[in-house]
């Protein structure tokens, strides 16, 4: 039985209190590895050597030696690969193309990009005049922000952990991780990686546990912690916001969201219907970019819908090691009963059930999984829960719609504003209609599509603050000017 354990100021330590919990296989329900528990004594060990090395080793480091470092993490990433991905999958159940080709190659990336943001991010400076003629010169320095508490969440866990680690630790910070209690394992491995290239003790610590009233709250009130930076459900970004304000701590929040897909009668049909096909069902529908509410200009509605039914009766359920096997179970148990839920809730709002809306038969020790199956529904107005809540599963709303003004009003009701998929081959139309959606993120004849250089984050009740590239500096530093009388 595996035990999975903290990563403290560089040691894989137990809890002090000795309190472990259980991670299950999403696959089949069966215990994958016993996971020690954080509390407070935890915690506080985990800020108390983050900010050690933040003021000792870490914190002296040159500029290009920590970006070296962060090249070699990257590159023992990418050595550790196959025990990465393995991991991951084991704690997901995801198919291995997705965590192979899409997850664990990003937990690299994300060490890599801001490691070359920070060397040759530029420095601004004003010249001023002054009035004794002699003039003055302001510079600015960035600093980092300093302890950075990183929250995650379960659905890609080693990609959404890095995008926040990647960029706190090229800016010099240390941080403390707390991974969602459902996927502890890579945020675990990573430790050994830090180890193995030098990177000194405390700055990057793992505190394992759950979120209220345990590590993730403990967390997030620690007056030792000077920023948080959070990946998750709306509704735990607003405790966390509050628990943060009682320091005036700064936050940035990737969040929820309900995204709309739009396909217009002119885009290339077979390429559309593939792209809202990943859009939906990519990772069993467990991607804060996914799309649960599909609109469909009227003229190809009928044909659209039949082709993405068609399309989600061919996925092929199984272990991530099966051949061919392309669709996964949700996270867990739990996750199963609030979209089954949703599912019900559907049927009882009037839904017409295209395909899906239950549970799949699995064999042997796969019928005790966490699997549902892909679901398609039409017929439904946009009061109704399934198209206004987010559900975070293999799930879609289709609904026709018959001009351009009318679609963009349809898209930007709902709270949150995340991110938008949109189908056309008409390039006027792309642009007006990205301009006018009211999310962060917008894709034209793609999806999922990731420059990490551009601004990623959401809109509305879908996040605060803008990440990647540059812009993560402006979280993850301090700018400080400089005026010096010439
Ligand atoms: P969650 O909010 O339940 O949990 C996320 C993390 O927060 C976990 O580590 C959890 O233990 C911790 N947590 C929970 N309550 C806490 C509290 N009171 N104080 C401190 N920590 C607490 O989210 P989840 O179920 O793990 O992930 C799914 C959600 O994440 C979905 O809503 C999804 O849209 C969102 N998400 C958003 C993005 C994005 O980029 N916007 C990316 C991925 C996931
Ligand atoms: O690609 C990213 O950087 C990112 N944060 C993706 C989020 C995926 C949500 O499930």
């Amino acid at each position: 039985m595996q035990q999975i354990r903290h990563f403290i100021n560089g040691s894989y330590t137990p809890s002090a209190s000795a309190k472990t919990f259980e991670k299950r296989s999403p696959l089949n329900n069966q215990l994958l590895a016993q996971v020690d528990e954080g509390g407070q004594a935890e915690v506080d060990a985990a800020v108390a050597a983050a900010r050690t090395a933040l003021d000792g080793d870490w914190g002296r480091l040159s500029t290009e030696k920590r970006v070296s470092m962060l090249h070699a993490v990257a590159d023992e990433i990418t050595r550790r690969f196959d025990d990465f991905v393995a991991a991951e999958e084991a704690d997901t159940g995801q198919p291995h193309h997705v965590i192979a080709h899409a997850f664990v190659p990003r937990g690299a990336a994300n060490f890599k990009i801001f490691a070359d943001v920070v060397k040759n991010v530029p420095t601004e400076t004003f010249q001023m005049d002054t009035p004794d003629g002699r003039g003055a010169l302001n510079y600015s320095v960035r600093k980092p922000k300093g302890v950075i508490g990183v929250i995650s969440p379960w659905n890609a866990p080693f990609l959404l952990m890095t995008w926040k680690v990647g960029p706190a630790l090229a800016c010099g910070n240390t941080v403390v991780v707390k991974p969602s209690e459902e996927t502890p394992a890579t945020a675990a491995l990573l430790g050994e990686v830090m180890n193995a290239v030098g990177v000194p003790p405390g700055v990057y610590n793992v505190v394992q546990g759950f979120g209220p009233d345990s590590a993730g709250e403990f967390l997030t009130r620690h007056d030792g912690v000077d920023a948080i930076t959070f990946t998750g459900e709306t509704r735990t970004g607003t405790a966390i916001m509050k628990a943060s304000a009682e320091g005036i701590r700064d936050v940035s929040f990737e969040l929820g969201g309900k995204n709309a897909g739009i396909v217009f009668a002119d885009s290339g049909f077979d390429e559309a219907v593939e792209g809202i096909f990943r859009s939906a069902f990519m990772n069993t529908g467990q991607v804060c970019l996914g799309t649960e509410r599909v609109y469909v200009e009227r003229p190809i509605f009928d044909r659209f819908v039949a082709a993405l039914k068609a399309r989600c009766e061919a996925v092929k359920y199984g272990r991530p090691s099966d051949a061919g096997s392309n669709y996964g179970p949700l996270i867990s148990q739990e996750h199963k009963q609030k979209v089954l839920s949703y599912y019900a809730k559907a049927v009882a709002e009037g839904a017409t059930v295209v395909t899906g809306g239950g549970m799949p038969k699995m064999p042997g020790d796969l019928a005790e999984g966490a699997w549902v199956q892909p679901t398609i529904w039409t017929g439904l107005p946009e009061t109704a829960a399934v198209v206004r809540e987010e559900i975070f599963g293999p799930c879609c709303h289709i609904r026709p719609f018959d001009s351009e003004e009318e679609v963009v009003a349809l898209a930007n009701g709902n709270r949150y504003g995340l991110s938008t998929t949109i189908w056309t081959t008409n390039l006027g139309r792309a642009h007006r209609v990205a301009a006018s959606v009211d999310v962060g993120i917008t894709w034209v004849n793609s999806w999922f599509l990731r420059d990490l250089r551009t601004p990623f984050g959401g809109s509305k009740q879908s996040g605060i603050g803008r990440e990647g590239g540059v812009h993560s500096l402006e979280f993850y530093t301090e700018l400080r000017n400089v005026c010096i009388k010439l």
